[in-house]
């Protein structure tokens, strides 16, 4: 997979951290907001590039509420890896369960950064035993703690 650009994917539920976590990784992200039916609800993508392990890295932040799934396939195609993005405040979601789950069928390697390790209610161990073989970081979207080196970390696994 050394071909010195990657696309990954950021996935996620809602509020997560997603667009956070980019616009951390690459101050000059691009977040996009459509309007859809009646303007109550918007479809959120984010994109972003940045300099990781060497290698230039392209983020497409996807949508998190479950009923994008068809913005994720779209999204998702020729991705070479994914980060799966957890508010470590919040209990174990279905939504991750499920988005690993894909992930590990399609053969796509992912790292799951549990995200607001600087909120005092941040408790990591709650998903200690769900993430299988994915490496798991804790950051701080926010105030930045640890994102660019959980990247470049999970870059050289990738290599
Ligand atoms: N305290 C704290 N707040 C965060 C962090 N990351 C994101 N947030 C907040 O969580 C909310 C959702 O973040 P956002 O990036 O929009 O989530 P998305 O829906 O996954 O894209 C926003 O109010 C952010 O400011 C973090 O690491 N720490
Ligand atoms: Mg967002």
């Amino acid at each position: 997979m050394a071909h010195g650009k990657f696309k990954l994917c950021v996935f996620g539920p809602y509020n997560a951290g997603k667009s956070s976590l980019i616009q951390c990784l690459d101050p000059a992200a691009r977040h996009i907001e459509a309007r859809c039916e009646g303007g109550t609800t918007t479809v959120a993508l984010d994109y972003g590039k940045v300099q990781a392990g060497g290698e230039t890295i392209y983020l497409f932040g996807t949508p998190g509420q479950e009923r994008f799934e068809f913005v994720r396939q779209i999204l998702a195609r020729g991705m070479d890896g994914a980060i799966v993005v957890v508010d470590s405040t919040a209990g174990p979601d279905p939504m991750v369960e499920r988005l690993s789950e894909w992930l590990v069928t399609r053969n796509v390697p992912y790292a799951i950064m549990l995200n607001k390790c600087d909120l005092p209610g941040s408790s990591p161990s709650r998903f200690a035993r769900e993430n299988g073989d994915a490496p798991v970081y804790l950051v701080s979207a926010k105030s930045g703690e640890n994102v660019h080196e959980a990247l470049s970390l999970f870059i050289q696994n990738l290599k």
